[in-house]
């Protein structure tokens, strides 16, 4: 089974180097915007793009990641809300479970439906221990996913979830506040579980600011994710990556 880009994030951690992904719903582009972003992420040095959402209603995912894949070297990572987001232009898979929640669906029932056809997809499967955090407001993934949040104060369930992953045999961890979150992740959550855990910490939901973003990164977090921000105003996506990447905005 492929490993590159797993691989990647282990050495990436391993030496203390942060990565940035910009979130991209396919629902929310086109060809101009998609233009733009990858121009601008290219340019900025972002790690990742990741694709796809909790509802994507759009049935244009092949040609989204196909325009991607054109325009730039950055690899896709899917991020997928359901099996039927899967387009085998992409470079890998986040292979998601929902640990937080006990929707036996979203534990196990739509990967045992979709198994065959995400292994021929032939795409890097990253299995992924998936976590939301409650965010101040129910967003589309809460909704859709009918499970309840951790609570955003309770360190100590997030430790436990994020542990059991892990030897489950999960290989990275997503704290997801839901995006748009009104309240994104605490630091104070997020440094429990980087300090009890190996594998990678993936962190995003609410993070508005290069500040916010640092934080996380200062905290524990491995990869910042960042959509709703930079859909908003993308020229953000300069000084979120230098303060993901501890570099000054102007070496980027
Ligand atoms: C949501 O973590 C992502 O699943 C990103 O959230 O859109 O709020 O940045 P935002």
């Amino acid at each position: 089974m492929k490993s590159r880009l797993y691989q990647q994030l282990v050495t990436k951690k391993a030496n203390g180097q942060k990565s940035f992904a910009v979130l991209i719903d396919p629902d929310k582009v086109d060809a101009a915007s998609i233009d733009q972003l990858t121009g601008l992420a290219t340019a900025a040095k972002v790690d990742y793009l990741l694709v796809g959402g909790s509802l994507v209603i759009s049935n244009h995912l092949d040609n989204v990641v196909q325009q991607i894949k054109a325009q730039c070297n950055i690899p896709v990572i899917l991020f997928p809300g359901s099996p039927s987001q899967i387009s085998v232009y992409a470079d890998a898979l986040l292979y998601l479970s929902l640990i937080s929640g006990r929707n036996p669906e979203l534990l196990i029932g739509q990967h045992v439906i979709s198994a065959a056809a995400v292994k021929q997809s032939g795409l890097e499967i990253m299995s992924t221990g998936y976590m939301v955090i409650d965010g101040g407001a129910p967003t589309t993934v809460s909704y859709i996913s009918n499970a309840s949040p951790i609570p955003a104060d309770k360190n100590e369930i997030a430790m436990c979830t994020a542990m059991a992953g892990e030897m489950l045999g999960m290989k990275l961890i997503y704290m997801d506040a839901g995006s748009g979150a009104r309240r994104p992740i605490t630091e104070g959550m997020i440094q429990k579980v980087a300090a009890i855990i190996e594998a990678p910490l993936i962190i995003g939901g609410g993070i508005t600011t290069p500040e916010k973003a640092y934080l996380n990164c200062k905290a524990g977090a491995d990869v910042i994710v960042v959509g709703n921000a930079i859909e908003k105003d993308p020229t953000l996506i300069k000084e979120m990556s230098a303060a993901i990447h501890g570099m000054p905005v102007n070496t980027i």
